[in-house]
């Protein structure tokens, strides 16, 4: 019987999760082997040695995006050090910024704001081994399971693609990767070399990653020279804009500055910058963070 307790209680604890003979890795394994032609015996061992880790549940639970305000937002991101190290990013990578802002219309203050803050100009990637996050969810989240195990899938394909040693390869709790924090899908599909040796590397190669977020906003819908928010005022939101599909909301988006409330609408390009994260808080974040830069 203690015996009994006692394997109740390793089985319990998280370091003993065995994602290889998980109860939903069949599915992900037949994937991976049957359609992506991975050895078996590859992908057993990397789930075997993948570890549950308990935080990336609970802080999946309550993404900052959705449980931060403005107010919480403008506190951690629209600081006077940022703003400073952007200006800084700025002139050190002049040269990639404009050639990605010419080829992808994407302003330069924007791809840095960007960096700001997903990473803080790539000195914070994220410290979970990317197959922990993936598989924590993939497996045990009862929320997103599904698209964290399609991420899953992708991860192993990305790694076979880049070369990258899945085991190793280090990210944020949800599983986004670099300077840039891509998810894994959104690498295979948006990442670009734009350093030219030929390898997409968002964690080694600064301008891979600027001209990854250009690529990324622009095949996002993000409008050379289009509009990012329009400020508005309570009641006159259409004197402005007659409501067409490609504005994000007609109603305005409410913030508070300085006590007094400030109302916008978002158009496209505040959209294309939200589909990085899906979050008004965190496309105004980007957008003031980018205008603080220009002064
Ligand atoms: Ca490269």
């Amino acid at each position: 019987m203690k015996t009994l307790l006692f394997i109740t209680l390793l089985l319990n604890l998280s370091i003993f999760a065995d994602y290889s003979i998980h109860k939903d890795s069949e599915k992900v394994i037949d994937e991976l082997v049957i359609k992506h032609g991975f050895e078996k015996a590859y992908v057993l061992e990397v789930l075997k040695d993948a570890k549950k880790r308990k935080t990336a549940l609970s802080s999946v639970a309550r993404p900052a995006e959705k449980t931060k305000t403005w107010d919480d937002y403008r506190a951690i991101f629209i600081k006077k050090k940022r703003i400073i190290d952007g200006k800084k990013f700025i002139k050190i990578n002049i040269d990639t910024l404009e050639r990605a802002e010419k080829e992808f219309g994407v302003p330069k203050e924007i791809i840095t704001a960007i960096l700001g803050v997903e990473t803080n100009f790539g000195n914070n990637m994220g410290s979970y081994r990317v197959i922990d996050s993936l598989t924590t969810l993939g497996f045990d989240d009862p929320r997103r399971s599904k698209f964290f195990r399609s991420e899953l899938i992708q991860l192993f394909l990305l790694t076979r693609e880049n070369n990258l040693d899945i085991l190793k390869i280090k990210g944020s709790y949800a599983g986004a990767m670099g300077y840039s924090q891509f998810i894994s899908s959104s690498y295979r599909a948006y990442a670009i070399d734009y350093d030219g040796d030929g390898y997409v590397d968002l964690f080694n190669s600064i301008e891979d990653a600027i001209g990854s977020i250009a690529n990324y906003l622009k095949r996002h819908g993000w409008k050379k020279e289009g509009k990012i928010v329009v400020q508005t005022f309570p009641n006159n939101v259409r004197k402005f804009y007659k409501p067409h599909e490609s504005l994000t909301q007609f109603i305005p988006l409410t913030f508070n500055e300085n006590g007094e409330e400030l109302h916008f609408i978002g158009d496209d390009n505040f959209r294309a910058i939200a589909r990085y994260n899906i979050s008004d808080v965190y496309a105004m974040a980007v957008y003031y963070l980018s205008e603080e830069f220009k002064k």
